[in-house]
């Protein structure tokens, strides 16, 4: 079957400033970490070697062009821009992020910036991080500065990308610093974040610029282990937790009402000012980014909760292994591929139908030199990967889903968190010791897919 996309359908891939720029005066919460506590990071890389941006921006946008891309999302780091976060703006981070974005622009791919992608400046984090109030002041006047440097050049803006994981990672599930778990703290991280992102949204507005602004999220759907209604509260929790804490805010402007009533039955919630709540109204989006690698599956608790436990979302529920899910194995993520389907879905039904695209999807696999032939990778499996999702993804615009575009994770091979370079994602295969560029076989199909904007299956 041929599956063709409409008109100016996004085709592109993400990827953040963090995890490839390399050389960077102020420092961040990674810096940090990993110069304390190196061992946390797979086989001791930290996030000084990454896949070298800073210096070969120009040729790697080639390598843009060359797979066809229409669109590229990266970020700007907030603490190249201003080292200590709230200070100065440094002059070379103005001259550099203006480069990339008038040479994107002049190769006829379109620019997509995020504000901040897990990378919070250590001079905010020492004085709170997120649960700081001035940090959120200071993050608004930062995006403040980053759309009257660039936005009469950048025309896709988004505030944060997946603004739960550093709640996760830093303040429920140790992943991430400052590794604290305490859940009225991470509810805090993230209602603060939610008000940054508001804050943001106001400013932008505020400034009449042409283009538009969004948020994004990781979409996890929820799939309860059966009908059983005590696994459909499971689900029901979880989802809450993890997607409509982020989701209901910026495109109805207000939280779920049963996610507040649950969290103020458990003495959980943070604390609000009274004008928070018009704020948060005003943060609703233009386009929403989904990020969507793997389901989330629930079953109701098989047992009691340990009352002396610090409280957490899987008070509500247990993690589902569905028997015969296909996994990748490399990652420990399941692939599910209608999950992209039902995130439009709900999206179409329950929420207005907004402007949206899928801003990530990928496979990161380990060791993939051994499908070297003949020089190059053949990545067959992310072909597969990439096509059984835009499948998914067509039928959801055949029935009417406002899906826009279609980015991949990731262009290069980049350093990637904790798991540095363990699993590999790039339409580019990144060669470590030489820095060499070579691409994969999923580069070309992704290139031939985005030249005919249709593929066949
Ligand atoms: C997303 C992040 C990316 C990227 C990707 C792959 O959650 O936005 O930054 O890293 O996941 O995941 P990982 O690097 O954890 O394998």
């Amino acid at each position: 079957m041929k599956y063709a996309f409409p008109d100016n359908f996004w085709w592109g891939s993400a990827s953040s400033a963090l995890q490839t720029e390399g050389t960077r005066e102020g420092e961040t919460t990674w810096d940090y970490w990993f110069a304390r506590e190196p061992n946390r990071f797979h086989n001791g890389v930290g996030p000084q070697h990454t896949s070298t941006f800073y210096q070969h921006w120009k040729t790697d946008i080639q390598l843009l062009k060359q797979l066809n891309h229409n669109s590229f999302r990266t970020s700007i780091s907030w603490a190249r821009l201003i080292p200590d976060g709230i200070g100065e703006v440094n002059p070379e981070a103005v001259d550099f992020y203006n480069q990339v974005i008038d040479e994107l622009n002049e190769q006829g791919i379109t620019p997509f910036i995020t504000l901040f992608h897990f990378d919070m400046p250590m001079a905010m984090q020492e004085i709170g991080g997120w649960e700081n109030r001035d940090v959120v002041d200071a993050y608004a006047r930062y995006a403040q500065i980053c759309f009257a440097l660039f936005g009469d050049r950048v025309l896709h803006w988004f505030t944060f990308n997946e603004p739960i994981v550093p709640v996760e990672g830093g303040y429920l599930y140790d992943f991430h610093y400052p590794n604290v778990v305490d859940f009225r703290r991470a509810a805090t991280v993230a209602y603060n974040t939610v008000l940054a992102h508001a804050l943001a949204v106001r400013a932008y507005r505020a400034g009449h610029y042409a283009g538009e602004i969004g948020i994004v999220l990781n979409l996890t759907p929820s799939y309860p282990r059966s009908q059983n209604p005590a696994d459909v509260k499971a689900a029901h929790i979880a989802d809450l937790m993890f997607n409509r804490s982020f989701l209901d805010p910026v495109l109805r402007g207000e939280y779920p009402a049963d996610l507040v009533a649950l969290l103020k039955a458990y003495d959980q919630l943070p604390a609000c000012n009274p004008e928070d709540s018009a704020l948060i109204a005003e943060g609703k989006i233009d386009l929403l980014g989904v990020n969507y690698y793997q389901p989330r599956r629930v079953k109701c608790r098989d047992s009691a909760v340990n009352p002396q436990a610090p409280f957490m979302p899987e008070w509500f529920f247990d993690n589902y292994e569905m028997p015969g899910r296909k996994m990748n194995p490399y990652r420990g993520w399941e692939i599910y591929e209608p999950g992209i389907y039902d995130i439009l879905i709900n999206l179409r039904d329950n929420y207005g139908n907004p402007r949206c695209f899928i801003s990530e999807n990928g496979m990161g696999v380990e060791n993939e030199q051994r499908f070297i032939e003949n020089g190059q990778i053949n990545d067959q499996y992310r072909i597969d990967f990439i096509s059984g999702h835009l499948a998914w993804l067509h039928k959801g615009i055949r029935e009417g889903c406002n899906c826009l575009g279609y980015h991949m994770w990731t262009f290069i091979d980049n350093w990637s968190w904790c798991n540095a370079y363990k699993n590999r994602y790039g339409f580019i295969q990144l060669d470590l010791d030489t820095q060499q560029r070579t691409i994969k076989k999923s580069g070309e199909w992704f290139a031939a897919t985005s030249l005919n904007n249709s593929f066949e299956r």
